[in-house]
C-alpha cells in the first residue's frame, strides 16, 4: 500500500534516463533525466501536481534500477525491464503480435507463447509497483495494449482501487481478434478495469460484442454486467457468463462506475483522444516560428503548393499509399513536380522489429524511384527525412503546409491530423483525412478518403491542391471548432469523472 490518490501506469515513463557524464574523479555523475513532454504529460500533469500523483512506467533503459523521485512536481515510479523481456514483451509480444493485430493484419501478427508469458510477468510487474504505489481507495489509469492484464492483476492485489483503462489503438472486429490465442485473458484482463476507454464508437462496440461472444456476459449500450466471481478459473473453464455472488474485497468503496450484488458493473465506452490545442497554437504564432515556415518555403523552391506528410515510419500510417497516388498524378500530369512538393517526415520507429527494418526498404525504395523519374535539379519531388525534429519545427512545417496527408490505413485517432488544425490559427490549410483514422469520426470537414482506393485519393489529393480559399476557410474553421472545444484537457476530465464520480449517470445512457 503506498501514499498516492493517483496513479498512471503506462510503458514509458514521462521522463527518459541519460547517463550524466563521468565526474572528473572518474565516477559516476548522478543520473539525468529528460522530460518527454508527450500529449498524455501535458494532459495529466497539473492534475498529476495537484493531487500529488505518481507515474509508474519504465524509464526507457534496460537492465538498470531506480529508485522512485520526483521530477518537475510529479512523482516517478520506475520499473525494471531486462533486454531479453524489452525483446519479448516490447518488440516480440506488444509491437509484433498486438499491434498488427489490432490494427486490421495489416502486417500478419506472429503468435509466440514465450513473448506471451514475458508479456504476463512484465505486466505482473507494472501491476506490482501501482499496487504498491496506490493509498487506500485511490485511483489507478492504465495505458494501453502493453498493459492489458493489469486492471485484473490490480484488482486481485486491491480490490479497494478504482481502476481505469484507455486503450490508445484500435479495439479490432471480433472475427480478427478471435485469432489471438489468448484471447480470453486478454479480456478478462481488461474487465478488471471500472471503465475501459477507447478512442472510437466501434472501438467500444468490438470489445463490447467480443466480451459477449467468449464470456456470454449481458451488455447494455455501453455498460457491461461482469460476475463477482469472475475469476481466473472463469477463463479455464470457458465460462458464459454463469452468475455468482462472490464478495468483493474488504475495503472496497463503492463508485458510480459499481453496483453491489452479483455483477460489477464496468463501462466500455470512446473518449475521442486530443492534444494541448492551445499550446500549439500559442506555438505557431511565435514570430519566429511563422520565419521558419517560410524559410522552409523558400528552401523548397517555393512551390506554389506544398503538402506535408509527418508519421512514425509505420505500416499501418499509409505511407506507402501516399506516395503512389502522388507518382501517378505527376505521371499523368495532373500534379506538376515545378508546382507542387510534397515533404515527407518518417520518424524512425520500432527499427529492431522486422517488419519495419522492410517497411523502411521499400518506403525508402518507392521514395527513391518517384524521385528519379520526377524530380528536377531546381525541384524535388519528395522531400525524405528519417529524423525525429523537434516539435517547434513540426509546427513551422504544419504552417508551411498547404496541404496535409494522412493517409492511415488504420489508426487509433491519429494526433498529426489534430495538430496540424490547431496550428493554423490564419485559417488557411486543406486536411485530407483517412476515414480509417480516429480522427475521422469528429473531423468531418477534412477530404475524407478510402487510402485503399488510389483513384479516390488521388482526386482528393487534386481537390485539395485546386480548392478555393473561400472553401479552405470555411472547412478549417469548422475543424479548428472540435479540436478547441475536445482538447486534451476536456479528454482526460471526461475519462475520470466517469470513473470517479459521474458513472452512474453516464451508465444509464445508452451507447451515443
Ligand atoms: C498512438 C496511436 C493515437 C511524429 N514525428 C515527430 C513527432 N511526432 C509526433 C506527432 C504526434 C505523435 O508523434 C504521433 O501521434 P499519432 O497519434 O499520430 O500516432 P502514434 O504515435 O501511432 O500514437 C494513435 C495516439 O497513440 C494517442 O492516443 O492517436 O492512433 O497509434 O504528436 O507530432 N514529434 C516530434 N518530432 C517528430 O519528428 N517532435
Amino acid at each position: 500500500m503506498g501514499t498516492f490518490s493517483l496513479v498512471v501506469v503506462s510503458n514509458r515513463l514521462p521522463v527518459d534516463h541519460e547517463d550524466g557524464p563521468e565526474n572528473a574523479d572518474g565516477t559516476a555523475a548522478p543520473d539525468v533525466w529528460r522530460t518527454s513532454p508527450g500529449g498524455l504529460v501535458t494532459a495529466l500533469e497539473p492534475l498529476m501536481r495537484s493531487s500529488g500523483g505518481a507515474w509508474v512506467g519504465w524509464p526507457g533503459v534496460a537492465d538498470r534500477s531506480f529508485e522512485p523521485f520526483q521530477n518537475d512536481g510529479i512523482n516517478i515510479v520506475p520499473v525494471r525491464l531486462s533486454a531479453a523481456e524489452l525483446e519479448e514483451y516490447y518488440e516480440g509480444f506488444s509491437n509484433d503480435t498486438l499491434w498488427p493485430l489490432y490494427h486490421d493484419v495489416i502486417a500478419a501478427p506472429a503468435f509466440h507463447r514465450e513473448t506471451w508469458e514475458a508479456y504476463v510477468t512484465v505486466n505482473r510487474r507494472f501491476a506490482a509497483a501501482a499496487a504498491a504505489s496506490a493509498a487506500l481507495g485511490a485511483t489507478v489509469w492504465v495505458h494501453d495494449y502493453q498493459l492489458q492484464l493489469v486492471p485484473r492483476m490490480l484488482r486481485e492485489a486491491r480490490p479497494d482501487l478504482v481502476i481505469g483503462f484507455f486503450n490508445h489503438i484500435p479495439f479490432p472486429p471480433y472475427g480478427i481478434y478471435a485469432q489471438l490465442p489468448w484471447r480470453k485473458q486478454i479480456l478478462h484482463g481488461l474487465l478488471g478495469a471500472d471503465v475501459i476507454g477507447f478512442q472510437r464508437v466501434a472501438d467500444a462496440g468490438n470489445f463490447s460484442r467480443a466480451v459477449r461472444r467468449l464470456f456470454g456476459y449481458p451488455t447494455r449500450g455501453v455498460v457491461i454486467d461482469v460476475p463477482n466471481g469472475d475469476d481466473a478459473s472463469s477463463i479455464e473453464a470457458g465460462s458464459t457468463g454463469a452468475r455468482s455472488t462472490g464478495a468483493r474485497g474488504a475495503g472496497a468503496r463503492s463508485t458510480g462506475a459499481r453496483s453491489a450484488g452479483a455483477t460489477r458493473r464496468v463501462i466500455a465506452k470512446h473518449f475521442p483522444i486530443s492534444i494541448d490545442a492551445a499550446a500549439y497554437e500559442e506555438m505557431a504564432r511565435r514570430p519566429e516560428i511563422q520565419a521558419r515556415a517560410r524559410q522552409i518555403r523558400e528552401d523548397l523552391g517555393s512551390p506554389k503548393t506544398l503538402m506535408l506528410g509527418v508519421d512514425r515510419l509505420d505500416y499501418t500510417k499509409g505511407i506507402g499509399h501516399r506516395i503512389k497516388a502522388f507518382g501517378e498524378l505527376l505521371a499523368e500530369k495532373r500534379l506538376s513536380v515545378e508546382d507542387v512538393t510534397l515533404v515527407q517526415v518518417a520518424s524512425p520507429s520500432r527499427e529492431r522489429v522486422e517488419t519495419y527494418k522492410v517497411l523502411r526498404d521499400e518506403i525508402e525504395l518507392a521514395v527513391g524511384r518517384l524521385n528519379g523519374d520526377f524530380s528536377t535539379i531546381s525541384h524535388t519531388a519528395i522531400s525524405y527525412h528519417h529524423h525525429g525534429y523537434p516539435r517547434e519545427e513540426m509546427v513551422a512545417l504544419y504552417l508551411a503546409a498547404d496541404v496535409m496527408l494522412v493517409t492511415a490505413l488504420r489508426d487509433g485517432m491519429n494526433l498529426v491530423a489534430k495538430e496540424y488544425v490547431a496550428v493554423r490559427f490564419d485559417g488557411d490549410g486543406v486536411l485530407v483525412l483517412s476515414e480509417f483514422a480516429g480522427a475521422a469520426d469528429e473531423l468531418k470537414q477534412a477530404i475524407l478518403i478510402n487510402p485503399h482506393d488510389i483513384e479516390g485519393t488521388k482526386d482528393a489529393i487534386e481537390r485539395a491542391v485546386v480548392m478555393p480559399k473561400r472553401e479552405r476557410t470555411r472547412r478549417m474553421r469548422a475543424l479548428r471548432k472540435k479540436v478547441s472545444e475536445n482538447d486534451v484537457a476536456a479528454w482526460s476530465a471526461s475519462f475520470l469523472r466517469t470513473l470517479t464520480g459521474g458513472a452512474a449517470v453516464q451508465a444509464g445512457i445508452p451507447d451515443d
